[in-house]
């Protein structure tokens, strides 16, 4: 709907989106594929600095994306002895070191868990691993710890939850303890995958619960893919915002389950309603949120790079629609309970064609009015799939 929009108007979305920031993941850069098949793409990244470059490439082009989230072990195989060599990516491609992410999913001693496993020696095992990862957020100045644990099981009976649940507790406090002054920990959940049958930190409420035990520094983070089937995700946001307990965010899209597709691709009104959430939030509140928009997908039939460039254009989007939404008048409708005045609020905001307003915004910026045809145009997928593509089609990809 083509809305011709007040001075007023367009000045509150370029002020929006001036104070919007969204988190590239490392590993969306790199080849990823299901338990049925990788399929490989000559481009992808696999070192940190093709990570570091690739993610350059896109805060280059849209403006809006200057941190990178680092998964320890993909990342930072040789830990603290790494940091050098990131902090030389930080310089080299203008980004920052972001969320911390550390792995206690892949190893074969986390079969039966890692922070809850009942071996103690495993639990302390995966403990140290939280502690390191602590200890280079700090080297890299990153605010954020961002946990998800794969722990669970698949049959029932064949653990004891409430054991499992103190451990967990145990196991966060220790790595709360170890956060200087400046870091948070965000404590991730997710309803099933790998686990099948019990994920020991399977929604909102558990997360809530166990960060709140953990200690003062520590948030949830929502996975919008992480939900059942029908779950309102805007209302755990509410309920998240109004117990100021909302850390932050893995923004993707999924049909059916953890699909990790991109933003926006199936649902773009479920991102702006939580958008909205948010805004209208800190309409009423006068309060900034402190919330961490990151992106946490695995593109493993587009090209990632593109991809990547797809989903911030669209985040940008979906929060310039969501700052659209008068907020006083629908403050007044919903309190008058005139539910065609309030839902229009939304629906006309929704429904407006806010990429004239971004395209000002990003000219205002120096920046490429059209990212994906600036990237195009830039030579740089030549450029990297010549670099790279030797080494990426050599690797052999099969499940079993
Ligand atoms: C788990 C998850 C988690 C990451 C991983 C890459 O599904 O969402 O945030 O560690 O994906
Ligand atoms: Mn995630």
């Amino acid at each position: 709907m083509c809305r011709v929009m007040s001075t007023q108007q367009v000045e509150h979305v370029h002020a929006a989106l001036n104070g919007f920031r969204i988190e590239l993941p490392s590993w969306g850069f790199a080849n990823t594929g299901t338990r049925f098949g990788k399929f490989l793409q000559a481009a992808a990244a696999s070192s940190i600095e093709e990570k570091f470059s690739d993610a350059g490439e896109v805060h280059r082009l849209t403006g809006v994306c200057p941190t990178i989230a680092l998964h320890v072990l993909w990342d930072l195989p040789n830990g603290l002895a790494d940091v050098g060599r990131v902090h030389a990516m930080e310089s080299q491609h203008g980004l920052r070191s972001g969320a911390i992410n550390p792995n206690v999913f892949q190893d074969q001693c986390y079969k039966y868990g890692s922070l809850g496993n009942p071996d103690a020696e495993i639990r302390q095992t995966a403990l140290q691993h939280l502690l390191d990862s602590v200890e280079i957020g700090q080297a890299l100045k990153s605010r954020d710890i961002s946990l998800w644990f794969a722990d669970g099981s698949n049959y029932p009976g064949t653990q004891n939850i409430r054991h499992r649940k103190h451990w967990f507790e145990e196991g966060l406090r220790a790595t709360h303890a170890k956060l200087d002054a400046e870091q948070r920990l965000l404590v991730e959940y997710k309803p099933f995958e790998p686990a099948f049958y019990h994920t020991d930190i399977a929604d909102w409420g558990m997360a809530l619960v166990l960060a709140k035990s953990a200690g003062p520094k520590s948030r949830v983070l929502v996975d919008t893919g992480h939900h059942y089937q029908g779950q309102n995700i805007e209302q755990i946001v509410a309920w998240l915002l109004d117990l100021d307990m909302l850390g932050g965010f893995h923004f993707n899209d999924r049909k059916y389950a953890d699909d990790d597709l991109t933003m926006g691709s199936i649902d773009p009104y479920q991102v702006f309603r939580i958008f909205h959430e948010i805004l209208h939030f800190e309409w009423e509140t006068g309060k900034k949120a402190d919330i961490a928009y990151m992106v946490d997908q695995s593109h493993n039939l587009k090209g990632k790079i593109e991809a990547m460039i797809q989903t911030v254009t669209t985040a940008m989007e979906l929060y310039a629609k969501a700052a659209l939404v008068d907020e006083k008048v629908l403050a007044a409708a919903q309190k008058s309970c005139s539910l065609m005045d309030a839902e229009t609020c939304l629906r006309d905001a929704f429904s407006t064609d806010v990429r004239p307003m971004i395209r000002e915004w990003t000219e205002s910026k120096g920046l490429p009015a059209d990212p994906m045809k600036a990237f195009r145009e830039s030579g740089y997928l030549e450029r990297v799939t010549a670099e790279r593509k030797e080494r990426n089609l050599a690797s052999v990809s099969s499940y079993a």
